[in-house]
């Protein structure tokens, strides 16, 4: 008898215990965050705002959009069916009702970015039919690191299977194509899409670049400079206006513009893509672009550019092949 109050109140203490060590949850799969859109120099046509010391001040409250998070795990976390996000700089953000408010000086802020914007690429993806008639595209939770590392650079790695994010001049998660451009990576690890070699990595420098573009667009409308990469990260690293990482229309051609490197070789790549879009709209455009990188084998632009070419194909018809066709010609690709 006085065993079994003893295993009770044992039990009790237990239940008590592991009360306190979880946090409740929201409960709920949506909640509402504020963001950039896909970042303030685009956004408000301000090409004089500079970083500040990552000071709330420094960004005007107009480049602040509230926004729906959905998909969350109900954990009161930023935890949820196409992206989680783990920070090693500062507090993670966390609420009872989902309900995700913060400015640009909280580190919270860039959780909620990358949160928001790779949930919403994701989406997108899935409203071009991948995972559904067509075959999925790293249709998984995406892990995301927040990092101080030092160093103004982000990159995605297929050996941890995560993103991750630097701080250096503006944190590189305030601004969505800086975010999109890392997960255009991701989307060619799952593809099974091979970097051995230095063409195969302008391609995704290039599709990293045209993809931050192509969902801002889709989900933000239309912008009066599109062609223009990361406009607010590269206000910390060019003098000249307007600020770009690096631009769409930079009328580079193959291959004679090659020089190399992957950044600079890939802007012959995103501007082919950035120019098939125009031509047969972003729906047709990325349809046919993710369909056509399916197991790349690492060669070259013509070689990949022809894969492109046989989805369209297959998904439209010949007339969309041949603007397809079109676009690649003209960059000397095919
Ligand atoms: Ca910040
Ligand atoms: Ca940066
Ligand atoms: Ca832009
Ligand atoms: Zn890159």
């Amino acid at each position: 008898m006085k065993r079994a109050l003893v295993a009770v109140a044992a039990l009790a203490l237990v239940a008590a215990s592991a009360a306190y060590a979880t946090k409740p949850g929201s409960g709920s799969s949506t909640g509402t965050a504020l963001v950039f859109a896909p970042n303030p120099v685009q956004d408000l046509g301000i090409q004089t705002l500079t970083d500040q010391k990552d000071a709330a001040r420094a960004v005007p409250q107009d480049a602040y959009h509230s926004v729906t998070l959905t998909d969350l795990d109900g954990s009161g976390t930023l935890s949820g069916k196409w992206a989680v996000v783990r920070s090693t700089t500062g507090t993670p953000a966390y609420s009872t009702t989902n309900t995700f408010v913060y400015d640009r000086h909280q580190d919270q802020f860039e959780q909620v970015m990358a949160y928001y914007w790779i949930t919403e690429a994701q989406k997108y993806i899935q409203s071009l039919g991948f995972g559904t008639t067509l075959r999925p595209v790293n249709m998984r939770p995406q892990a995301v690191r927040i990092n101080q590392w030092g160093v103004d650079n982000s990159f995605a790695t297929d050996k941890q299977d995560e993103i991750r994010f630097g701080k250096g001049g503006v944190d590189d998660a305030e601004d969505a194509e800086v975010i999109l451009h890392e997960y255009g990576h991701a989307i060619h690890f799952s593809q099974g899409f091979q970097f051995s070699t230095e063409q195969a990595g302008a391609i995704s420098e290039g599709f990293g670049d045209y993809w931050a573009v192509t969902v801002t667009e889709a989900i933000v409308g239309a912008s009066a400079d599109p062609e223009c990469v990361a406009d607010w990260d590269s206000t910390s690293y060019t003098s000249s206006e307007p600020h770009c990482l690096r631009r769409l229309d930079e009328d580079k051609k193959y291959p004679t513009d090659l020089v190399g490197e992957v950044h600079a070789d890939g802007e012959i790549w995103s501007q082919a893509l950035w120019d098939i879009r125009n031509a047969i709209g972003n729906v047709k455009a990325d349809t046919a672009i993710l369909q056509g990188q399916f197991g790349f084998d690492g060669g070259t632009m013509p070689a990949l550019a022809s894969d492109i070419v046989a989805a369209a194909k297959v998904l439209y018809g010949q007339a969309t092949a041949n603007a397809v066709t079109a676009a690649f010609h003209d960059r000397g690709i095919l």
